[in-house]
C-alpha cells in the first residue's frame, strides 16, 4: 500500500474508533446494552488496526505519523484503559458505563481534530490543548449524565483542563514575531544592450471569447485566451510591455520557468507592484534558455490564470526544422481549451508537440498512431530518451513536455483526458488502459554534481486551520504555517540547496520554485534513475516524499509555492530568499 493510501485509510480508521466511541457512550446513556457493546466493540477494532496504520505511517517518515504517535496515540490509549475494563464490569446497568465510553470518544476524537486541523509539526501545546478539550468534554457529560463525580475527581479534573488550556493556547507566553519580508530589492538589471530585440505588447481586459461555440466571459491578453504567443530564437532579449486596460485586480507577467533576473519574474509584492488599470510595465531580459515555456499573472493568479490571462513562450534555436507545435491546455468556464485540430503532416517530417499544462491540477497526455520520445521537461533536454509507444504521460499543473517523433505514413493523434485535441488524420484509440511513463526512470543517467549541500530545507505540506489572519481558515499549510507566516528559507549565492518535499495531505501539490530549475535527487528515498531531470513543476502526490537540489545562482527574493493556484493563495506560498 503506498503511503498515500496509508494516510486516508488511517484517516478514515480514526474517524470509526471516534465515532464508534462515541456511539457506544450515547447507547449505554440510553440503556441499549446491545447496541453499545457492539459500538464498544468496533471501536476497540478500530483502536487496534490504528495502531497498525499508524506504526506503518511513522516507517515511512515521521513527518506522516508525529502527532499521531505523541497525541492520539497516548489519548486512544488512555481511552481504552479507562473504557474497556469498566464495560467488562458492567454486568448490570450499562448506563454507569457512558461516561467512560464518552471519554473514550473524546479522545479518539481530539487526536482526530488535531491531525486534521492542525498537521505537522506536533507540539506540546497543541497536545495540552488536545487534552483539555478531552476533560472539560467529559466533565461536561458527567453533568448532563447526572452522574456524582467525587469533589476530588472533579477539582483535579478542572485544574487539568485549565493548566492544558493557558499552556495549551500559549497565553503564557508572548508569540514571536513572523520574520519581516523585505520588498524592496536593488538587484542586477537584465544586461541586454545591443543583442536583437524581440518586442511585444500585452494589454490584459476583460473580454468575451468564443469556447466551443459558447460565448464565455474571460480576462484575457490582446482580446484572445491563450494570449498571443511570444517566440524568440535563442540569444534574442524579449522586451514585454504589459498594459492594464480594466482588471481591478491589477495584473503581472509571470515567465513560469524562465529563470530570469528577479526583477523581472512578476510576483506582485515581492519583485514588482502589481499593474493597475491604465498602468504598464515594461519587461526585459535576454532569451538563453530554450524551450517551452509559458507567462502568466501572478496578480490574484488562481482567479486570473483560471479566467484567461495566461499565454505560451517558446524560446527556438535557431533555424527550426519539420514541424514545431505548441499545445496549451486550459480550462476554461469548465470549457476545455484549445479546439481539435486536425494537420495532415508528410511522411518522414520531423514533429516536435510542445504539450503545456497551464490548469492548477494534473492532465493525462496520450499520443497514438507512431513511437515517440520525450525530448524535453520544463524546457531542459532529456539525456539518451527512448521510443515510447501507447504510454501516456502526466503533466503536473504548470508543467512542459516536449514529444517528438517522425511523422508516419498512417495518422497520429494526441488526446488528453480522453480528449482527442490534436491529429494529423483520423485515429481511434482506446488510450485509457495505457501505462504511464516515470520521468525518474526515463532515459540514461548521469551522475548528481554534487555530493554536499550547504543548505537544507524540508517542506512538510499538509492543511490545518489558520487562525492568524481576521477569519479563520482551512489553509493549505507548509511546515503547519499559512502564507504569510511561513518562515523565508534563507540561502547564500553559490550554496548548494536541497529541499526534501513530503506531502503528508490528501490531495496532490504541484510543487514550483521561481528563478531556478531543481534537479531530482529521489522520490521515496529512491535515487531517479533516468536522465537527469532539470524541473521547475512537479507533482508531490498525497505520501510523497521529493528530494531536489538546486545551485543558489540567481539572487533575489523568489516566490516557491504550490501550483495549485486555490492552493497557493490559501496559504500554500512561501519564499526564498537570498542573504
Ligand atoms: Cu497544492
Amino acid at each position: 500500500m503506498t503511503t498515500g493510501s496509508l494516510l486516508a485509510v488511517d484517516l478514515v480508521i480514526a474517524v470509526l474508533a471516534a465515532v464508534g466511541w462515541l456511539g457506544a457512550g450515547a447507547a449505554s446513556a440510553a440503556r441499549r446494552r446491545p447496541l453499545a457493546l457492539g459500538l464498544a466493540a468496533l471501536a476497540l477494532l478500530a483502536t487496534l488496526a490504528r495502531a497498525g496504520t499508524v506504526t506503518a505511517l511513522a516507517r515511512a517518515g515521521w513527518w506522516f505519523a508525529a502527532e499521531k504517535v505523541l497525541i492520539a496515540a497516548p489519548l486512544s490509549f488512555a481511552g481504552v484503559v479507562v473504557a474497556g475494563p469498566r464495560l467488562l464490569r458492567a454486568v448490570g446497568d450499562v448506563r454507569a458505563v457512558a461516561v467512560p465510553l464518552l471519554f473514550a470518544g473524546y479522545a479518539a476524537g481530539a487526536g482526530l481534530l488535531v491531525t486534521v486541523l492542525h498537521g505537522y509539526p506536533a507540539s506540546a501545546g497543541v497536545g495540552l490543548l488536545a487534552l483539555a478539550g478531552v476533560v472539560a468534554a467529559t466533565a461536561v457529560s458527567w453533568r448532563i449524565l447526572g452522574a456524582r463525580p467525587s469533589p476530588t475527581v472533579s477539582r483535579a479534573a478542572v485544574a487539568v483542563a485549565v493548566a492544558a488550556l493557558v499552556t495549551g493556547t500559549g497565553l503564557t507566553v508572548t508569540p514571536e514575531p513572523a520574520p519581516a519580508v523585505p520588498h524592496d530589492h536593488q538587484y542586477r538589471e537584465a544586461g541586454t544592450a545591443g543583442e536583437p530585440t524581440r518586442r511585444f505588447t500585452l494589454t490584459a481586459g476583460t473580454a468575451t471569447v468564443t469556447v466551443a461555440g459558447r460565448d464565455v466571459a474571460a480576462w484575457a491578453f490582446n482580446g484572445q485566451v491563450p494570449g498571443p504567443e511570444l517566440t524568440a530564437t535563442v540569444g534574442d532579449v524579449l522586451e514585454v510591455t504589459l498594459r492594464n486596460r480594466d482588471i481591478g485586480r491589477g495584473v503581472t507577467l509571470h515567465w513560469h520557468g524562465y529563470d530570469v533576473p528577479n526583477s523581472q519574474d512578476g510576483v506582485p509584492g515581492v519583485t514588482q507592484a502589481a499593474v493597475l488599470p491604465g498602468q504598464e510595465f515594461v519587461y526585459r531580459f535576454r532569451a538563453d534558455q530554450v524551450g517551452t515555456y509559458w507567462y502568466h499573472t501572478h496578480s490574484a493568479s488562481d482567479v486570473g490564470v483560471r479566467k484567461g490571462l495566461y499565454g505560451v513562450l517558446v524560446v527556438r534555436p535557431a533555424p527550426v526544422t519539420g514541424v514545431d507545435v505548441t499545445v496549451p491546455v486550459h480550462t476554461l468556464s469548465g470549457l476545455p481549451l484549445p479546439a481539435a485540430r486536425t494537420e495532415p503532416v508528410q511522411a518522414g517530417t520531423p514533429v516536435r508537440l510542445r504539450l503545456i499544462n497551464t490548469d492548477s491540477t494534473t492532465h493525462r497526455y496520450a499520443l497514438a498512431g507512431t513511437p515517440f520520445r520525450v525530448a524535453a521537461i520544463d524546457g531542459y533536454d532529456l539525456r539518451g530518451p527512448t521510443p515510447l509507444v501507447d504510454t501516456t504521460v502526466l503533466i503536473p499543473a504548470g508543467g512542459r513536455y516536449d514529444l517528438v517523433f517522425t511523422a508516419p505514413a498512417t495518422p497520429v493523434a494526441l488526446f488528453v483526458d480522453g480528449r482527442q485535441v490534436y491529429a494529423t488524420g483520423p485515429v481511434s484509440a482506446a488510450t485509457g488502459g495505457w501505462p504511464v511513463l516515470d520521468p525518474l526512470g526515463y532515459g540514461a543517467a548521469a551522475p548528481v554534481p554534487w555530493s554536499r549541500f550547504d543548505k537544507t530545507f524540508t517542506l512538510v505540506l499538509d492543511r490545518g486551520l489558520d487562525l492568524r489572519g481576521l477569519l479563520p481558515r482551512y489553509a493549505h499549510t507548509v511546515n503547519g504555517a499559512a502564507d504569510p507566516d511561513i518562515p523565508p528559507q534563507v540561502v547564500r549565492f553559490g550554496d548548494v540547496v536541497r529541499f526534501t518535499i513530503v506531502n503528508r495531505s490528501q490531495v496532490v501539490h504541484p510543487w514550483h520554485l521561481h528563478g531556478h530549475h531543481v534537479l531530482v535527487l529521489a522520490r521515496d528515498g529512491r535515487p531517479a534513475a533516468g536522465s537527469p531531470l532539470w524541473l521547475d513543476s512537479f507533482d508531490v502526490r498525497p505520501g510523497e516524499v521529493w528530494q531536489v537540489a538546486f545551485r543558489a545562482d540567481n539572487p533575489g527574493m523568489w516566490a516557491n509555492h504550490c501550483h495549485n493556484l486555490a492552493h497557493a493563495d490559501a496559504g500554500m506560498t512561501l519564499h526564498l530568499m537570498y542573504a
